[in-house]
């Protein structure tokens, strides 16, 4: 029987490692779109990648970009997909502030060259296509928790454009009769997490301060809250969205919302210490008070812990706000309601905040534990 063949933009994050992996492991041939870099930005998968040369390859690799309309049409010919899981953007709410073109270039209109490509090339019937939509569509919420039938008010150039990518996503499907979905993902988080989004930014942080390299972290707005799962649970979620007989739109979530406060108390109690917050807004400030040092030594090892009881005793600042990191207009709360998922899919989640955390510490130890950082000069 032949293999089905996938095509994953942006193969080269977070969703997109995952996925491919996944994929594979179904008897997919997949085919990655990546960026050129100037650097190698394949990090993520370069346990899947095969030589060229190597005959029958799983993974194929193609150079291409969302904003490029004929580049996109060309390998969708070539590959003739049967399933296309659209998950290139510029993803940083934060960054989306200073890049809003950009942004909306790649996240919006990038979404409409593919559903273009599907139909100037007559595979409306073959290939299947996934939308990876997002929790931010629901911004200023309207209610809670938020579900498919949620009113949207999107509160930054990233929602924005995504706004526009999922509408067109749901007018193709209508206009042209094309099996095209849209998961509303909430927020997913995984040891392969891009470092600049908050939780990655606090497990990193966390592993450092512990192995004596790092003395403390500025962070933004700390009263917000999130619904974070694991990539891994959600990148099956859209997979089954596509191996429905009908296209749909489904919220996949956990329904726990966790504040970033909380977030922060948890990835350091991993490690046996308790933090507490003292002051307010831009003054609010995070402190080591408690160690439990069997925990630590068991999580990060007992070389580093006579180096701890030191830091908790003459200097116990760990966090700090600066206000950079706040947003023009922030998203308070998301927390979604995945039971239309759950029923018509049958997808639940294996993983809940408190193993995501622990996961998520653990293996930022060990990358720092072995990290040699070669800061030497050119000059
Ligand atoms: P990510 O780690 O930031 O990965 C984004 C991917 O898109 C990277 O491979 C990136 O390439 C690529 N990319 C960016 N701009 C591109 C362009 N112009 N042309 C081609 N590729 C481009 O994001 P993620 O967390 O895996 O998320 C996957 C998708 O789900 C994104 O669309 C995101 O907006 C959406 N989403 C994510 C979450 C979440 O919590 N993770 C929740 C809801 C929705 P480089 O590696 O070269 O930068
Ligand atoms: O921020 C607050 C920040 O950048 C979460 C993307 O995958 O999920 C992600 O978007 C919250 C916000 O994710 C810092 O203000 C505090 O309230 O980790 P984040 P996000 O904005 O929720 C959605 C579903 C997506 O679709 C996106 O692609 O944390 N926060 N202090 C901070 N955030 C960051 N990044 N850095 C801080 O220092």
């Amino acid at each position: 029987m032949c293999k089905k063949k996938a095509i994953i933009t942006g193969i080269t994050g977070q969703d997109g490692a995952y996925l491919a992996e996944y994929l594979i492991s179904k008897n997919y041939i997949v085919h990655g779109i990546k960026r050129r870099s100037s650097i190698f930005n394949t990090e993520r998968i370069d346990h899947l990648y095969q030589d060229p040369h190597v005959k029958n390859p799983n993974l194929i690799l193609h150079y291409g970009d969302l904003t490029d309309s004929m580049n996109l049409t060309r390998i969708l010919q070539e590959v003739q997909p049967d399933e296309i899981y659209n998950l290139a953007a510029m993803s940083h709410v934060g960054v989306s502030f200073d890049t809003p073109e950009y942004t909306a270039n790649a996240d919006g209109i990038g979404t409409l060259r593919i559903l273009e490509a599907i139909r100037l090339l007559n595979l409306v019937k073959k290939t299947k296509i996934y939308q990876a939509s997002t929790s931010e569509l629901y911004g200023l919420v309207r209610e809670i928790p938020q579900k498919e039938t949620t009113p949207f008010y999107p509160r930054s150039p990233y929602a924005v454009a995504k706004l526009y990518a999922y509408w067109i996503t749901i007018n193709y499907r209508e206009a042209y009769k094309m099996h095209a979905s849209n998961g509303i993902l909430f927020n997913h988080e995984s040891p392969i997490r891009g470092e600049t989004f908050v939780t990655r930014k606090v497990t990193r942080a966390v592993s450092r301060i512990a192995l004596g390299t790092q003395e403390k972290v500025f962070m933004g707005n700390l009263s917000s809250k999130r619904d974070w799962g694991h990539a891994k649970d959600y990148v099956k979620g859209m997979y089954l969205i596509l191996q429905q007989e009908e296209p749909d739109d489904y919220v996949l979530a956990t329904g726990i919302a966790t504040e970033i406060r909380d977030f922060i108390k948890m990835a350091f109690l991993e490690i046996g210490i308790k933090i507490i917050f003292k002051g307010k807004n831009i003054d609010e400030k995070g402190y080591m008070v408690e160690l439990d040092k069997n925990l630590f030594e068991k999580n990060v090892g007992l070389k580093y812990l006579s180096n701890i009881v030191k830091r908790i005793k003459n200097n116990n600042l760990v966090i700090e706000v600066d206000s950079s990191y706040f947003r023009p207009t922030e998203v308070d709360i998301l927390v979604g309601d995945a039971s239309k998922a759950y029923k018509k899919l049958g997808w639940k989640p294996e993983y809940n905040i408190k193993s995501l955390v622990s996961e998520m510490v653990k293996s930022d130890i060990e990358l720092f534990k072995n990290k040699v950082i070669n800061r030497k000069k050119y000059f």
